[in-house]
């Protein structure tokens, strides 16, 4: 262990294209949630005054990144995916030693940024606006997307890399310049999205790194008077504090928080389909993605068969090193998060749920070395329980049962948060019934409640956000603005309204 520790490698943050040391002179650990006692790096305890000096380098690079035209823009991405492309074997490995979960997952986390870099290059050249005709003769009206700046870009640790390119490429597409602070726990990810960018060729200072806590870090960046846009993915309750300081310098800001996503399932559903379903969006990455199911509502004629299937293969689920293959669910990210899900099991049991697997950390052997919880069920859930009502972020899952499709929508709905939510059906009215009616930013059918793909708006309704999307063209909106422009060629003086 003391080996592996002085053999850990400093990394530093990147400013107008050098990597520079915190002006602190401090540095946080990074260590692998499933061994503790590996050491992955020392990384930048930056504060507001390398904040300063990024949005500074951000901003000097923007005069000539917005004038890049964007189908150049675009060349440096697509280059980038293939960049990543060639080293996603080892990003994965980086991303699972820094963040847990397994390898086949971190590859798709790695994957969900190569599609986003090809899919908003593709839009470099396209990035339509309109022309329309005018209500006056010789004159031409046309609309363009335009860049607003520099960006300010703070990430979760569950989407160690896929959530900073939700980020990242938009922006430079559009042409803005970013400053990126990615999530403490998992700055080895961010700096090797961030090199395969420079390595593109990305000019000095239109990608900009610090890396260090929220207080310290995220939020004299997010209350930066620099940063014209704000994208933050986190919790409900500082996403509420990043979207009112945005709103009073009028930011672009987009918040992507948290969720407390269902599945539903009814009589007539493919049993083995919903519990395969139900296993993979609740235990899936431990349970900590925002689009996680939580919350299994069930109805009455299945409820027995469902829970008892999901239960014993539940209980089958391998949990270790997500570098093992044979790992199906990895460690949590940390201590605290460890101590959240414990506490939340507590609160279940209190409030009366029955805890029918789990329920408790897993230390026997080599799992003693990191944050494991074992997959946990409780049944018997009312829809008003905290356990059903509130993001656990962990591997637990409440099952509700439920009478028919109405209260299924009912208790579906009955939360704060709005992200994703999924039905199990055999019935095509049904289905419809509940897309149209789920109120959430994502809807599936016969698919779990994750599993978004890059060319879709991401985004969910209620606490989970403030309307706007990531992801797709919707979140061209988040990163640029429209300008019209009017041009009269008749060589005379055309009043609109009046002539
Ligand atoms: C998140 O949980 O923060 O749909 C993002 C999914 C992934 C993205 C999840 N593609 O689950």
């Amino acid at each position: 262990m003391v080996a592996m520790d002085s053999a850990a490698r400093t990394f530093h943050n990147l400013i107008a294209g050098e990597w520079r040391e915190p002006l602190s002179g401090e540095y946080l650990e990074n260590r692998n949630p499933a061994r503790r006692g590996e050491l992955i790096g020392l990384f930048p305890r930056s504060n507001a005054e390398d904040v300063e000096l990024a949005v500074a380098a951000a901003a000097e690079a923007y005069r000539r990144w917005r004038a890049t035209p964007a189908p150049r823009r675009a060349e440096l991405l697509f280059r980038a995916g293939q960049i990543l492309i060639e080293n996603k074997q080892s990003y994965a490995r980086d991303m699972t030693r820094e963040m847990g979960k397994v390898l086949l997952e971190t590859g798709g986390d790695v994957q969900e940024a190569i599609d986003m870099l090809f899919f908003m290059a593709g839009e470099g050249r396209r990035l339509y606006g309109a022309t329309t005709p005018s209500e006056l003769p010789n004159k031409a009206c046309l609309t363009a997307r335009v860049p607003l700046g520099v960006a300010g870009l703070i990430t979760p640790w569950n989407f160690p890399m896929a959530i900073p390119s939700w980020k990242i490429v938009p922006a430079l597409i559009c042409g803005n310049t970013v400053v990126l602070k990615p999530a403490e726990d998992t700055p080895l990810s961010a700096v090797n999205f961030v090199n395969a960018l420079i390595e593109a060729g990305v000019p000095n200072g239109v990608v900009n790194l610090v890396m260090g806590t929220g207080p310290e870090c995220g939020a004299p960046l997010a209350a930066h008077p620099g940063t014209r846009i704000i994208s933050f993915t986190g919790s409900t309750e500082v996403g509420r504090q990043v979207g009112q300081q945005a709103a009073r310098l009028f930011k672009h800001c987009n918040l992507e928080l948290g969720g407390k996503n269902a599945i539903i399932v009814l009589d007539d559903a493919d049993l083995e389909l919903a519990v395969d379903g139900a296993l993979w969006g609740a235990f899936g990455t431990s349970g900590q993605r925002c689009t996680a199911a939580s919350r299994l509502i069930v109805q009455k004629g299945i409820h027995g068969k469902f829970v008892e299937r999901l239960t014993e293969r539940a209980a089958r689920l391998k949990v270790g090193d997500g570098l093992d293959p044979n790992t199906q669910v990895g460690p949590l990210i940390n201590q605290e998060q460890l101590e959240t899900v414990e506490r939340y099991v507590e609160i279940g049991r209190g409030e009366g749920a029955k805890l029918r697997l789990g329920g408790a950390r897993m230390e026997e052997g080599e799992l003693a070395q990191g944050y494991f919880f074992a997959p946990t069920i409780f049944t018997d859930c009312a829809p008003e329980m905290r356990i059903a009502q509130e993001e656990i972020f962990g591997p637990v899952v409440s099952v509700l049962a439920c009478e028919d499709l109405e209260s299924a929508l009912e208790i579906a709905n009955g939360v704060s948060y709005g992200l994703s939510a999924s039905i199990y059906t055999r019935d095509v009215n049904a289905a419809m019934r509940a897309a149209r009616d789920l109120e959430t930013g994502i809807v599936y059918i016969n698919a779990p409640t994750i599993g978004a793909e890059v060319h879709l708006p991401f985004g969910g309704t209620k606490n989970t956000g403030n309307g706007h999307r990531e992801s797709g063209l919707a979140t061209l909106d988040v990163y640029s603005e429209w300008k019209t422009i009017y041009v009269d060629y008749s060589g005379a003086l055309q009043r609109a309204q009046i002539d």
